[in-house]
Parts: C-alpha cells; sequence; structure tokens
C-alpha cells in the first residue's frame, strides 16, 4: 500500500493546470489480532479442558495443563492470539467440541 500527495502546480494566467502526484510514506497496516480466550465453568472436566487445549491449540500435555489450571483459579485466561479468520476457527472448533460432549464450555474472540 502507498500514501499519495497531490500536488497542483503551475496555476499561473499563462499556462494550464499542472498535476503531480508523489508517492511519500509506504504504508502497511498490519491486520488486527484477537485473543481466543476460555472461560472457566463448575462442569466442564479439567481432562476435556486439557484435551482441548492440546487439540486445538498445539500446547503440549503441560503447557495444557497449566492453561487449564488458571483458566480454572482465575476464571479466564488467553489461550492464544490470532487473525480474525483463524481465531474464528479455533472458536468453532471448541464450541463445537464441547457441544458434542455436552459440555458448557465457554470460548470467545475479542479484539487485541
Ligand atoms: N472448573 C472446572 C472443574 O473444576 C475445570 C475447568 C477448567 C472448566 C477450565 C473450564 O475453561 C475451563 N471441573
Amino acid at each position: 500500500m502507498s500514501e499519495w500527495t497531490h500536488i497542483m502546480a503551475g496555476k499561473g494566467d499563462d499556462e494550464g493546470d499542472t498535476s503531480v502526484i508523489v508517492q511519500t510514506r509506504p504504508k502497511t497496516k498490519r491486520p488486527p489480532l484477537y485473543k481466543v480466550l476460555m472461560l472457566n465453568d463448575d462442569y466442564t472436566p479439567m481432562e476435556f479442558v486439557v484435551h482441548v487445549l492440546e487439540r486445538f491449540f498445539g500446547m503440549n500435555h503441560a503447557q495444557a495443563f497449566e492453561i487449564m489450571l488458571t483458566v480454572h483459579k482465575k476464571g479466564i485466561a488467553v489461550v492464544g492470539v490470532f487473525s480474525h479468520e483463524i481465531a474464528e476457527t479455533k472458536v468453532a472448533q471448541v464450541m463445537d467440541a464441547a457441544r458434542r460432549h455436552q459440555h458448557p464450555l465457554q470460548c470467545t474472540m475479542e479484539r487485541e
């Protein structure tokens, strides 16, 4: 992406209008990132949450167990940060797995 500045020059009575376009700084905007959040509840088994974190967030067992415990104790935790499309997919995967297993586990996303 580029940003352009339009300069109008040469507007004397003996000349026609002369326009030049010069490129100033290159403008690259990074896409926004989204936090995926896991919420605690009283019913979802700890092992299921650990399994979900391993399966959909590429964590090893120790990492998954640690994050699960953080959610259990604090009520909520960020489990990853992704582009909008990837975050949406992760949330859908977690919510679908929870629904299939009839657990009330909740997962949401929030713009960083
Ligand atoms: N609090 C649940 C229990 O005691 C465990 C749990 C952890 C549930 C994390 C959800 O996101 C969660 N069985």
